[in-house]
């Protein structure tokens, strides 16, 4: 009896609360953002010694057709694997924070085809347009503090080498109304590229279902060498206030500047503001979720682009996922010189939708086969290079760890 009692008592101090302070631990995504609290997020749960060790990856193996001229085809694989580890002791709260890809390897540094998505290069010097680029092998390599000052309040400090600072919503790779999409968003750009910078330290304060949280990063994208450390600069900066009003709600607004992203524009600047709001309606073995976000990235000197996303995904019983993402976005980079296109302003869109047949195959696995369409919109100026409105598709096999049901 006594031991039970004992062992009762030790489970409640386990820390099942956030890693930034006292909230539901559903809500922490990438580096310091936050979802709904409601979230079912695909993944493996373990309490050894009063840690929480959380783990999420997957690996989809892709055929990608991209339509028209431009679009090309490729078989490629996206791959992510994440693990954190949190401990508490006393009022502090350690963690430590993990996320790799092999994408430099499963895609390579031309990227895979993506109409109508750009940035970043391949060698340095050639920009990559209508593709998307591979992450790096180090996505996050983070390390946090949090003290829980009283009940309801903490202040946490979070250095990643590299990170994600305070900055956008979570990054589309782990936001459930985009992880089962294999397409990057094209508006990735406007609203979460910064999520893997070599240098971010951030610095936050959080009151149940406030966070503030303000970060000095390294402004420049990864460069095309994707298995190393890129020189941290910390010459940029970034706010956020993020809001959780309810367990199916997050909401968040930031901005920031951001040093010469672009290796090939090395004398422009962006200052980026974004506001997202995600919606999470969960069931037993079921979740849908859906966001909506916009992000408006000042060139300077250059232009103001403006870009919106609508995306939504529902996963029921763990055997059929449906999403579909909507996007408008104004770009200036679609043709570069000598190209009369080159630096103007076009309003281009995507619509894509998407099906995913899941099953269990071996122990701590889901498996998806999975088929997206996507139609790609571009104004009349561009018609003739697109092929008018093209078509494309993705057809992929899945797998997704997750803990037994
Ligand atoms: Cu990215």
């Amino acid at each position: 009896m006594a031991m039970s009692h004992e062992h009762q008592e030790k489970s409640h101090e386990l820390s099942m609360h956030g890693m930034y302070g006292n909230y539901p631990m559903e809500c922490d995504a990438t580096g310091t953002s936050w979802m709904p609290a409601s979230t079912k997020m695909p993944g493996i749960h373990r309490n050894p010694d009063d840690w929480l060790l959380m783990t999420h990856g997957y690996l989809m193996a892709i055929y990608d057709n991209q339509g028209g001229p431009l679009g090309r085809n490729k078989f490629f694989s996206e791959n992510m694997f994440m693990l954190t580890a949190q401990k508490d002791l006393g009022m502090s709260t350690f963690a430590l924070r993990n996320m790799l890809c092999l994408e430099p390897a499963t895609i390579g540094c031309n990227g895979y085809p993506l109409l109508l998505q750009t940035g970043e290069t391949c060698n340095g010097t050639t920009p990559l347009i209508n593709r998307q680029h591979p992450h790096d092998f180090l996505m996050e390599l983070a390390a946090v503090y949090t003290l829980r000052i009283t009940e309801k309040n903490s202040l946490f400090g979070y250095f990643g080498y590299p990170g994600e600072p305070a900055l956008g919503p979570p990054a589309y790779i782990h936001r459930f109304s985009a992880f089962f999409n294999p397409e990057a968003p094209i508006t990735h750009h406007w609203l979460d590229s910064t999520h893997i910078s070599f240098g971010v330290g951030t610095l936050g304060y959080v009151h149940q279902w406030l966070k503030i949280d303000a970060s000095i990063f390294t402004g420049k994208e990864p460069d095309q060498h994707r298995w190393n450390f890129d020189p941290p600069r910390f010459d940029s900066y970034s706010a956020r206030i993020s809001i959780n009003p309810s367990k199916e709600i997050a909401t968040q607004i930031s901005y920031g500047f951001l040093k010469s992203p672009e290796a090939l524009e090395p004398n422009v600047n962006i200052h980026k503001t974004t506001a997202s709001i995600s919606y999470n309606k969960a069931w037993k073995v079921s979740n849908w979720q859906t966001t909506a976000a916009w992000g408006l990235n000042c060139h300077r000197p250059g232009h103001n682009l403006n870009g919106y996303l609508l995306e939504s995904a529902i996963e029921m019983n763990r055997k059929h996922v449906l999403f579909g993402r909507a996007e408008y976005v104004g770009k200036d980079d679609l043709f570069i010189p000598p190209s009369p296109h080159a630096g103007k302003i076009l309003h281009v869109g995507k619509i894509d939708l998407g099906y995913i047949f899941e099953f269990p195959l071996l122990p701590y696995t889901l498996w998806g086969i999975g088929f997206l369409g996507s139609a790609s919109f571009v104004p009349s100026t561009v018609k003739s290079e697109y092929g008018g409105t093209p078509l494309s598709y993705m057809a992929f096999l899945r797998i997704d760890l997750v803990d037994k049901q």
